[in-house]
Order: C-alpha cells, then structure tokens, then sequence
C-alpha cells in the first residue's frame, strides 16, 4: 500500500485532470510510456451529479458507483487501463467515498441515475438515510469528531463504519482492481476515521495477475490530508496504512520558488521542513484544488500561469530525491469553477497537439514541457543515488550532484550564474536537457563540457527562458 508499484525505472505519475479515458489511452501510447512516466491519476470514474455550466468539481460529487462520467463509460475505462498498463503505465483513481452529493432538486447523474440528496436517498447504490452521519456542518477544524462526521461543504456524508456502506466501497473498488488499476488517491480521507479507512483498505483485493501484477501486490494508497499545522486532524494518523498527500511541500515550494525563502535553505530539503518521511510523501508543486485557490495554501502556491517560477520548481522537486512525485497537468482556467474545454458546452473536448510537443485547445499540458518531461526522466536515470557536493551562493544559486549520475543547477537570484562547478560526472560534453534535447550526438542547447576533474563552467543568465540548467549520464553527447 506504500509502493506505487511501478513498472522498474519509472517514478513519477502525472495527474491528467478531466481528461477522457480515450485520449489517455493515446497519451499512455504516444508520450507517457516513451518519456518514462510511471503513472496517471485520473479524474474520479463514478457517475457524479451533472451541475449547470459543468464546474470541474461536479465530479467531487457522486451520485453512484456506475463507471460513467464526462471522461467516458466502462468500456473505454477498461481499454484504457489495459492499454496504458501495455505501455508501461500505471492508472491510479481519484476515489470519493466520503460524501454524496450535495443539495440537488432533481438531481441526475453522468449515467442517467436520479437521486434525491435533500432526503439522502441513492437508488442507484443504493444509499438511504440510514448509511450516512446525522446532518451538521463543519466549521470548526479544531474539533475532529466535527471535521469527520459533518458535512464538507453540504456534502451527505457517508458514515464508513457501517458494514452496508463498508461493502458498496469495497465492491467498488474491487471492481476498479479487477479492471487492471494500481492504486487509488483517497478523497477527503482527513475527513474520514482513520480505523474505518483500515477495514475498508484491508478488504481491498491484491492487484489483478490478470493484469500483469505479481501474485500478493498491494494496491498503492496516497490518501489526501491537507495537514498545514494547526488543526486536529493530523497527517500523521494515516501513514501506517498508506502515503499521505503532504500539502506543506507544495506550500513550501511555492514559497520558494517566489522569492519568500531563499533557495539556498533548500539544503535540508525534507522532514526538516516538517514534511513527512519520504516514503509516506506524496509531492507535487500545485494540484488541481490548490491551483485554482480551493484547498489550502492561497497565494503561495505555484502554477502555470507563473511558467518561469514553475518550472523551476518542478525542477528542483524532480532532481531531489525527497518523496513521491507527482507532476500536474491543468487545462487553462480564467475562474475557479471553469470546467474542462468542451466540443458542445457538456462533452469534454479532446487536447490537440502542436509540433513541439505541447497542447492547446483549451490543454496545458505542462507534462508535455520539455523542462518537465525531460526531468521525469532524468529522476528514473538517477534514481536509488544520493545528493552531494551541494553548492549555493548563499543566496538563491544552488547546484547538486545525485551520485555520479546526474547534476542540476539553478539561478533564482536578479544576477547571473557564471562558475565553475563540480558536476560529479565522468569527462565530456553533456547536452543541457533543460534548454534542449540531444539527438545522436547533437544537442538543441546549451552544451556543457565536463573536464577530467569533473568540473564544467556552468552559466544562467537571470533573463534566461529557463532558471534552471540539468545534465546527466545519458545526455552525454
Ligand atoms: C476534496 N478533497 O478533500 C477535493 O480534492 C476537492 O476538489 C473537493 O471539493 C472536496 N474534497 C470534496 O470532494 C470540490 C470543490 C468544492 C465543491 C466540491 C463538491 O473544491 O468547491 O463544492 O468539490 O463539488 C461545491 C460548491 C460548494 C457547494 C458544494 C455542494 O463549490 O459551494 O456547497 O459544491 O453543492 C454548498
Ligand atoms: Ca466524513
């Protein structure tokens, strides 16, 4: 429950949010298997309430356990799993089972279900009355009995510790198993008590052999607590039975990487930060709540629209060796409830893809940047290394080496970076793969040419497209 169960040499997911299972399938084919990424997240797979004008968080609120939705049917989710698993690519659901939907008059769902919300009545699990917490709301984060047993934003809440309702969440998931998936993200698990989360994981199924996966291979579990300090409910309380999704890195990094903190600090990067143990961390620079300003972390976090300052973040996250990484890709929003880019005002459009890699119509796709793909794959070459011979200016200039396997520098101060540098690489020309890419023995970039002493000059001029210079074994020209 704490290995994403990757195939070997891959270590990082990407959050494809709401996009359809057809065009995952593709993109697991197309990009995903050939640059090295380990695994998606996809958007929740149950049938959820249609709301009005299609916000993106209509899908936070379910109304059965039906494998329809906006993203496509059954059908096409289990092509997609088979396919992407084809490709070397694992699939992780977004599972929502703390709550139903909210408030609805004739309320109606992605598959056709009715239900009736204000009574706590779905027909289509079934749910009645009797399987959720009484009705109250939860305003006071420093009471934890509040915080798992009322209702998060209007949400009915499920209560998890009766056996009817412990059974439909175990079928459900045990029918994603059986199709082929390699774990899930547990929505608002701060909202739900650890020890029923524990019953309910342990009825869990080891994954499908059917599939591909080893006799005896737990799924994977990163479970969402946002845990910034401060409140009752503490990140702590889940890591025994599976990784926790540790907000205080995304926070953190933003805080960074925005002039806030200086990058030298990033020298004990980790649990001295007061993040969790790496294998229990569950990392990312922005995620689909707090990108947008829901969830918490406000101003401080990170994302696309501040490219330059991104980038260089998810670089850093990427080369360091702290926790488990996750790499968010958005479609581009102007409000908080926008939802996905559509053909007709409902159906979710497909993203198109430009000649140098990236997407538009509506698609970020900041898992197709060169600056973010290529540090994917420059985590799997170094992995199972150690950081060494640090270096900063002390200030925002900073450089690493992971083992004798890669190195990475990054120029967060109003002044260029122009040294020399230990790059712990054996002698030659490296292609940054930063600022290009190598074909055959050319780069597209900058090149760096590493003497005999493993030293290179290393230069980043502040007004560079890109802070951040990277190198490593196999960028070797
Ligand atoms: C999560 N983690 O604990 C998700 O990551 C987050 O995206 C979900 O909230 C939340 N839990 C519930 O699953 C989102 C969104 C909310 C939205 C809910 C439900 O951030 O704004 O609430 O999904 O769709 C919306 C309205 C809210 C309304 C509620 C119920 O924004 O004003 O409350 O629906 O109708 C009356
Ligand atoms: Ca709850």
């Amino acid at each position: 429950q704490f290995d994403p169960n990757y195939v070997d040499g891959r270590t990082t997911m990407v959050h494809l949010f709401e996009w359809k299972w057809d065009d995952i399938a593709v993109e697991c084919e197309n990009f995903l298997g050939p640059k090295g990424y380990g695994g998606v997240q996809v958007s929740p797979v149950n049938e959820n309430v249609v709301v009005a004008n299609r916000p993106w968080w209509e899908r936070y609120q379910p109304i059965s356990y039906l494998l329809t939705t906006r993203s496509g049917n059954e059908q096409q989710f289990a092509d997609m799993v088979r396919r992407c698993n084809n490709a070397g690519v694992r699939i992780f659901v977004d599972v929502v089972f703390n709550h139903m939907s909210g408030d609805n008059v004739n309320a109606r769902g992605t598959g056709g279900s009715t239900a009736d919300p204000s009574n706590k009545s779905f027909p289509a699990v079934p749910y009645s009355s009797t399987d959720f917490h009484d009705t109250c709301a939860i305003n006071d984060y420093n009471n934890k009995y509040e915080v798992r047993n009322c209702e998060l934003s209007g949400l009915k809440d499920l209560d998890q510790s009766k056996s009817w309702v412990q059974d439909r969440v175990v079928d459900f998931l045990n029918k994603l198993v059986s199709l082929g998936v390699a774990g899930f993200r547990v929505d608002a698990a701060k909202h739900m008590w650890p020890t029923d989360l524990e019953v309910i994981y342990n009825r869990v199924s080891n994954l499908s052999v059917d599939h591909g996966f080893p006799t005896g291979t737990r799924p994977f579990i990163f479970q969402e607590v946002i845990d910034l300090g401060g409140e009752a409910v503490s990140k702590n309380e889940y890591t025994h039975m599976g990784v926790v999704t540790e907000f205080a890195h995304s926070n953190s990094i933003g805080r960074v990487f925005r002039g806030k903190d200086k990058l030298r600090w990033l020298v004990n990067w980790g649990p001295e930060w007061s993040f969790l143990n790496s294998d229990r961390a569950l990392i990312f620079v922005d995620n689909h709540d707090n990108q947008r300003g829901h969830g918490a972390g406000g101003a401080d976090i990170l994302n696309y629209k501040t490219s330059k300052q991104y980038k260089m973040a998810s670089a850093f996250m990427l080369a360091h060796p702290f926790g488990i990484t996750r790499v968010m890709s958005s479609f581009a929003f102007d409000n908080t409830d926008q939802g996905p880019p559509t053909t007709d005002g409902n159906s979710i459009a497909s993203p198109i893809f430009n000649a140098d890699n990236s997407c538009s119509g509506g698609w970020v796709c900041e898992h197709r940047w060169r600056q973010i793909y290529n540090m994917v794959g420059f985590r799997n070459i170094v992995a199972g290394t150690n950081l060494q011979n640090w270096w900063d200016n002390a200030s925002n200039q900073i450089a690493f080496c992971r083992g004798n396997k890669g190195f990475v520098a990054i120029n967060g101060d109003a002044a260029d970076l122009n040294t020399s540098l230990q790059t712990c690489l054996p002698a030659g020309t490296y292609c940054d793969i930063i600022s290009g890419d190598k074909a055959g023995s050319s780069c597209s970039g900058k090149s760096v040419v590493v003497g005999s002493d493993g030293r290179a000059n290393i230069s980043i001029g502040q007004n560079e497209e890109d802070g951040m210079l990277a190198i490593h074994i196999e960028s070797k020209l």
